[in-house]
This record gives structure tokens, sequence and C-alpha cells, in this order.
């Protein structure tokens, strides 16, 4: 039961991925509290929309969950809501795990097209942080619970429950799997902040990894010497458990010496009715280290400059220093294999030499 039966990759959306060893006795936990935590019997149907071979999809509790307790698994070519609608209607598909932007194309296509999704009871939202704003729509829109998942491939799952107030699944990442979960939220040097204050998240746990896979060098830095694995996540917990992701510790561009909190400038731009989907990127600057760049998914036809980008964080009070050096529009922005939003691929089209004129 010790023993490795499943290699992950790890998320992250910098650097190279590590592989993650998961052990039998480890993911059988994972598989059967998740699928206790999200109400699975023989009666679920579910349909795998995201990657099989990502840990969301494959077991929290996702298609190994739904074999566990007996019910159907549906395997979707693909996660659109024109492949997926008219599958889930057959199939009658009573639940499915979705990434947050397909939350949002599923929630828009579903006011579009009025297809039938009665037998769909719960929504799982996980793998990058759901906005309160599309969080509220799931129940009219889609007719369905949420389920908001916070997880990661090194272990740790967090997770709304089925009774939870409406409040708390609309605006949190849920709270541990399971009871013997250990989570710190500390300062940089490693001191527990105050309850309610965010701070990176430690986690010890027994379904959490205890060392990526023939990975020394990068284990002694990704891990305490007393086992909590540094997670990376900046969060802050409620009196109930519940997790609220604020972003990521290292999410910071270093712009001169400034540093540039992304998920606040990328909030603040969100708010600006031409503005579909942000990420701003850092890019290497011989003045300054690095500077900022607004990658921007207009909302229709308008694509909104620069000047009224700059305009609009002003009028919000955002700082001379936070404002983006460069903005530019995509229709759609590069995805990772588990459908977040590929920092790295964006980052790059600012370094080919055309760019850097
Ligand atoms: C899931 O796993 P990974 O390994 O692809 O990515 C993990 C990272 C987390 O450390 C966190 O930064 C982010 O993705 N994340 C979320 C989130 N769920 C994951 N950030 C905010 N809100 C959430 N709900 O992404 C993953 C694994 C199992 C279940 C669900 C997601």
């Amino acid at each position: 039961p010790g023993d490795v039966a499943v290699l992950l990759l790890s998320g992250g959306t910098t650097g190279p991925p590590k592989l993650i060893p998961r052990t039998h006795d480890d993911y059988a936990y994972n598989v059967r509290a998740s699928a206790r935590a999200a109400g699975f019997d023989a009666h679920t149907v579910t349909l795998v929309a995201l990657p099989a071979a990502h840990n969301f999809a494959l077991a929290c509790p996702g298609l190994l969950g739904t074999l566990y307790t007996g019910g159907t698994v549906v395997l979707s070519p693909g996660p659109d809501p024109e492949t997926a609608f008219p599958l889930l209607a057959r199939e009658r598909v009573t639940t499915v795990a979705l990434v947050p932007p397909l939350v949002l194309a599923w929630l828009d296509a579903a006011e579009l097209l009025d297809p039938d999704l009665s037998s769909l009871a719960l929504l799982q939202a996980g793998g990058s942080r759901l906005k309160e704003e599309a969080a509220r729509r799931v129940r009219p829109v889609l007719g369905c619970a949420l389920q908001q998942v916070y997880g990661m491939a090194e272990g740790l799952l967090n997770l709304t429950r089925l009774d939870d107030p409406e409040e708390l699944v609309r605006t949190t990442q849920g709270r541990p799997l399971s009871e013997a979960d250990e989570v710190r939220v500390v300062t940089p040097d490693g001191t527990s902040v105050p309850p309610g204050e965010a701070g990176e998240l430690w986690v010890r746990g027994p379904y959490t990894l205890r060392g990526y896979y023939r990975a020394e060098e990068h284990n002694r830095t990704a891990f305490t010497p007393d086992g909590y694995f540094r997670t990376g996540d900046l969060v802050r917990t409620l009196p109930t458990g519940h997790l609220v992701v604020e972003g990521r510790v290292k999410d910071v561009i270093n712009r001169g010496g400034d540093k540039v909190p992304v998920e606040e400038v990328e909030n603040h731009l969100l708010a600006h009715p031409a503005v579909h989907d942000v990420a701003l990127v850092g890019f290497p600057d011989a003045e300054m280290g690095e500077r900022t760049c607004a990658f921007v998914v207009p909302h229709g036809p308008d694509e909104p400059t620069r000047r009224d980008l700059v305009a609009h964080l002003t009028r919000r009070g955002v700082a001379a220093f936070k404002l983006p050096d460069r903005v530019r529009t995509l229709a759609v922005f590069p995805r990772t294999g588990a459908g977040k939003v590929d920092r790295a691929a964006l980052a790059r089209t600012l370094t080919t030499p055309e760019e850097s004129r």
C-alpha cells in the first residue's frame, strides 16, 4: 500500500514540471474521502471534461471516485459547451468538474443555448480562483449546486461541503478534506500569522507528498525540516476552517524594486467593462529589471487601449508603479495541459526579438 501508484505532474505555471509520487494508500484515501465529500454514489454519472490525467478530473473524486462508488463515467472529447452539452443531456450526467474559465464559458453558453441540463446536480470548480460573480450565477443558470475545490497534485485537497451555507460556497475555496491535514499560514520566516490574515500555506498530512520524485535538491527548499510542504499559495483562514486563496506568494513582479502584486492589478483590470479576462505578466527590462504587460481578452469587439486601462486604474486609486507598461489584446489565452493560463508562454511572446524593440 505504501508503494507508488501514480506519478502526477506538478501544476506550476512557471518552471519545469516535477513528478509527484502518490502511493496506493494515500491516493485511495484521496478518492474515497473526496467521493464522500462530493456525495457520489452508484447513481452518479460523471462527465470527465478536463484532461483525465489531471488530479482534479482523475481522483478528486473524478473518474476514480465515480468508479469507486459504482457510478458511471462519461469521457467527453472536449470541455467546450458545444461538445459537452449534448453529451450531458444524452447521458443524463449528474456531475462535472471544471476550471473557472470553463465555468464562465458554460454559463455564457447556457444562457444563449438553453440546453437540457436537468440531470446536472453538482458542478465542481477548481484549479484557480473562481470569481464570486461567476459562483453566484451557477445555481440560477445551470440549475445545479456548486462545490469549490482547491487542490494540488502534491496532495492537500480543500472542498466546500454540500451542506455549507451558500455564502461560504460562493466566497471560499473550501476546507481540508481530512481532520489529519495540518495546515499552517505563515510569514516568509515561518511564523504563524494571526487568524484571518494572509500568509503562505504550509501543509503536512496523510495524502500530501513528502518529496518530489528524484529531486533531492529541489526538495531541500520545497519542504521545511519538519516535513511541511511549502505550497507557495497565499491564503487566509476563516473561523470555520475554510480557506480563501488570495494568490501566489511569488506572484509579484519586481519592477525596479517596486513589487507589483499581480492579482491585485488583475482584479482592478477585470472590473473594466471591456475586459473579459486578463493576465499581468513580467518581462525583462534593462532599466527596471522587469516591467509589466497586461494581456487582455476583450469582452466584445471593442479592444480597450492602454490609455483606457490606465485611466480606469488611476480612477481606482492604483499607484503609478502598478500601471501596466504595455497592454496587448488576445482572442484567447494559451493554456497549460490542465487548462490554466500559461503565463510562461505569454512571457515568451514578450521576449522574442520583434517584441523587444
Ligand atoms: C489543481 O492542481 P495543480 O497541481 O494543477 O495546481 C495546484 C495549484 C494550487 O497550489 C493553487 O495555486 C491553484 O493551483 N489552485 C487554486 C484552486 N485550485 C488550485 N487556486 C485558487 N482556487 C482554487 N480553487 O489545480 C487541482 C488539483 C485537485 C483538485 C482541484 C485542483
